[in-house]
């Protein structure tokens, strides 16, 4: 048999899909095929290295468990999660409705130490359970909706790390589901709670992503961010991250989430308070798709 050509090679790859694919797999497939065919002679790889990239897909899933996402972590580190997740934006605001008297608040990604299921709390209450102590903070604000009026009845789930750099399931030492909680909007749309101001905190380093980020001679640091996924009747689900102006790394977070409009200030409290930070947030919400 002659050698097929090197693109002809990669056609024969993708034709070997039958008539019962989905459009969508189809479509799917056929640009993964011919990119990583591509990639694959641009750079000229050679045996070692795919078989160090399977050794590494393989690493990804053995140091992953319930507790840790080993596979979001690393494509974090490529940046391929807040490409998503601007791809996603992007079509969405494309359908904002003229009736809209405010932008809808940008998305950022989810990350790895995401968990359903977190405490409903009353507002205002603290979503420290225990662990160790930082600088208390107060947030508060409304969810509204983007021609302005307030959403009713949103759960807004928060989550944070620990003034040790550390996600509750990270850390042996913090009660189970410390510094997350669940919180439901008022008749005004308002939501409030209590936490820690968040520090920088390096992502897990002590893993394939850990290897990647060492050999590209880059730092596994985060700005301090707290977590936000917030969902409501009639609206868009809404998935960010809001990060202290002031936190080391806003400039060079190591899994590129940072949006200018996503970062917030951190303000003193005024004297005789039980808190010693404020923070006023609104969020804006897209209605659903119809
Ligand atoms: C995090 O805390 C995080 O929020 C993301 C997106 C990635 C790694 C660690
Ligand atoms: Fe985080």
């Amino acid at each position: 048999m002659a050698e097929l050509s090197m693109e002809a090679f990669t056609d024969t790859v993708i034709n070997a899909m039958g008539p019962n694919t989905s459009p969508r797999v189809r479509e799917v497939m056929t640009a993964l095929i011919r990119h990583m065919h591509d990639f694959a002679r641009e750079v000229k790889l050679t045996t070692p290295e795919y078989l160090a990239a399977c050794d590494f897909v393989v690493r990804i899933g053995q140091i992953s468990d319930e507790k840790r996402n080993e596979g979001i972590l690393a494509s974090d580190v490529f940046g391929l999660e807040s490409l998503v997740d601007f791809l996603d934006q992007a079509a969405s605001s494309a359908e904002v409705t003229p009736s809209a008297t405010s932008e809808p608040t940008s998305s950022a990604i989810l990350g790895p130490f995401w968990r359903e299921h977190s405490p409903i709390l009353e507002n205002g209450a603290s979503i420290v359970q225990g662990g160790p102590q930082g600088e208390s903070v107060l947030v508060q604000g409304r969810v509204l909706s983007i021609d302005g009026k307030p959403v009713k009845d949103a759960m807004v789930a928060v989550w944070e790390d620990a003034p040790n750099g550390l996600y509750e399931q990270q850390d042996p030492n913090q009660p189970e589901y410390n510094l997350r909680g669940q919180f439901r909007t008022d008749a005004e749309g308002r939501y409030a709670f209590r936490g820690w101001r968040p520090v920088p905190y390096p992502i897990p380093f002590d893993g394939p992503a850990g290897d990647l980020l060492q050999m590209m001679d880059r730092h596994p640091n985060r700005p301090g961010h707290f977590h936000f996924r917030v969902r409501a009747p009639g609206h868009q689900e809404l998935v960010t991250q809001v990060f202290d102006r002031e936190s080391k790394y806003v400039d060079s977070d190591s899994v590129f989430a940072v949006k200018e409009s996503l970062i917030i200030d951190f303000k003193p409290a005024p004297e005789g308070t039980d808190t010693q930070y404020v923070v006023d947030y609104d969020i804006h919400l897209q209605p659903s798709k119809t």
